[in-house]
């Protein structure tokens, strides 16, 4: 899944493609390159994001989505409202991708019903301005497997088929980095709840701490693909249905070794 957010304040990628002519030029790039899928959004939810209005967000996302499905590429919509999720959906998107997990927006999930779309659920406890003091678990993997769950179980009682429902742990939102590195070390807990599993690594900061060259420093954002494409690796070999990154070349390349690996241990057996 190849990530492209109009917005201007990503932490990654902000700014860049805030123009629909140049977003769809990357996402065709991101394609040509490997992604199977485009994630498009035009709401950031980097850690203290303020939420901007649904129209604002429907200008930006809309154009994008359209111009990418009539293209004929599989497109997600990045949203936590019902309102562009509906609207993604009527101008070509396959997917939603909401990070809420269909806790923001109390349409949500029924707009995923009539859509007849798959929805990506996350684990998600609240919004970015407020969601880094959210990061008390007892027992980080239980409870977020536990929490998405209830996600999972509104999901289904709103009349979601089973077949239809992705998850995400959703590192980053309300988690610290060394949950983040716990949650990655136990995706099999993910695996179990047996829906296909979404990781989204790349390039955030958990991975800019690793990999800071200094104490108090980060490593910048474009400086971390190797790292995500090592994420990358252990997610698909861990069983991940996808990865959704900034750049798909080497995270596309690493998923089909996985994926060659996994084939090849077959024909052994
Ligand atoms: N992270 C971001 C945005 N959307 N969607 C899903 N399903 N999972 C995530 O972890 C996720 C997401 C924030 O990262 P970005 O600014 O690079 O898009």
């Amino acid at each position: 899944m190849g990530v492209i957010n109009v917005t201007p304040d990503s932490f990654s990628d902000g700014g860049r493609w805030l123009d629909p002519e140049t977003a769809i030029a990357h996402g065709l790039s991101l394609v040509a390159e490997g992604a199977d899928l485009i994630d498009v959004g035009g709401e950031s939810t980097r850690p203290g994001a303020i939420r901007i209005d649904p129209e604002e967000e429907l200008r930006r996302v809309i154009p994008v989505v359209q111009g990418l499905a009539s293209e004929g590429i599989a497109v997600s919509v990045d949203t936590m409202r019902a309102e562009v999720a509906e609207r993604a959906l009527a101008v070509g998107a396959s997917l939603i991708n909401d990070v809420s997990g269909g806790r923001a927006d109390p349409r949500m999930m029924d707009i995923a019903v009539a859509g007849g779309s798959p929805i990506v659920l996350m684990h998600w406890r609240g919004h970015s301005d407020g969601m880094q003091k959210l990061t008390t678990y007892d027992d980080v993997v239980g409870d977020v497997v536990r929490e998405l769950s209830v996600q999972i179980d509104a999901g289904l009682a709103a009349g979601i088929p089973e077949s239809r429902i992705v998850v995400d742990p959703g590192l980053g939102f309300s988690k610290t980095a060394d949950q983040n590195w716990v949650i990655l070390a136990h995706l099999d807990a993910f695996m179990e709840l047996g829906f296909p599993v979404l990781v989204a690594a790349s390039r955030k900061r958990f991975l800019g701490e690793l990999l800071a060259p200094a104490e108090g420093e980060l490593r910048p954002t474009n400086e971390r693909e190797a790292a995500t494409v090592a994420v990358s690796t252990m997610a698909a070999a861990a069983g991940a249905w996808a990865v959704r990154v900034h750049e798909s070349r080497a995270s596309a390349d690493a998923v089909r070794v996985v994926a060659r690996m996994r084939e090849a241990e077959k024909e052994d057996a």
